[in-house]
């Protein structure tokens, strides 16, 4: 299926996995007035919404935030049996926006939000996050082969050697980087998996299946 139409399945159908694993009980609030309109303004929601989500949130994180040692559990709960150890931290690291080795509320209801109901290219800018390894703004191909090397592991696919897993790397980043100069940048990334070039969306396609439910 074309990349375009996969990402308005998502933003149309789907829902995130981990939207469906908060439980529902009465929780104190710490969320600040000024964070409930920027999630609100952010995500369509209206700040009742919010609070309530809010409250689903502290249940299962009573201090307000994801710790890596909660997200790692919560991986294990979204993926029984699969060996995800590798991809969690990448994974950790597209919610963490501003890399403090938390997620917080706010950080965590904009990528729903944005899996949710986002456009491609919001889609895009956040799956970018999953790339860029070291959090510099671009890729470099060092980074590309780390990803392509853990996807893979995951997906646990039979004849997928250390060989292929270069060409596939190499093959997307001479891909996306349009303009030669030996790292991909965010509009380089988004207009390669724009375009639907082969590499890039078969990468692009292989973490969105880890992040969207069935
Ligand atoms: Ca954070
Ligand atoms: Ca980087
Ligand atoms: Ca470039």
């Amino acid at each position: 299926m074309a990349l375009l139409e996969r990402f308005n399945r998502v933003s149309l159908k789907k829902r995130p996995r981990f939207s469906s694993i908060m439980g529902c009980v009465n929780g104190k609030s710490f969320l600040t007035d000024e964070d409930i309109v920027f999630i609100a303004r952010n995500t369509a929601m209206d700040q009742e919404q919010v609070e309530i989500r809010y409250q689903n949130f502290l249940s299962k994180h009573p201090d307000g935030r994801i710790s890596r040692k909660s997200f790692h559990d919560m991986m294990k709960e979204c993926y029984p049996g699969t060996d995800t150890e590798k991809l969690e931290k990448h994974i950790f690291r597209m919610y963490d926006t501003n890399d403090d080795g938390h997620i917080d509320f706010r950080e965590f209801m904009i990528v729903l939000y944005v899996l949710s109901n986002g456009s491609p290219e919001e889609n895009l800018k956040q799956i970018f996050r999953v790339f860029d390894i070291n959090n510099d703004g671009s890729i470099s191909l060092k980074e590309l082969k780390r990803i392509v090397k853990d996807l893979f592991h995951l997906i646990n696919e039979e004849n997928v050697d250390q060989a292929s897993h270069d060409v596939l790397a190499n093959s997307a980043f001479s891909e996306m980087d349009e303009n030669k100069d030996g790292e991909i940048t965010q509009e380089e990334f988004i207009e390669a998996c724009m375009l639907q070039k082969k590499f890039s969306t078969m990468l692009t396609l292989r973490i969105i299946d880890i992040f969207v439910a069935e």
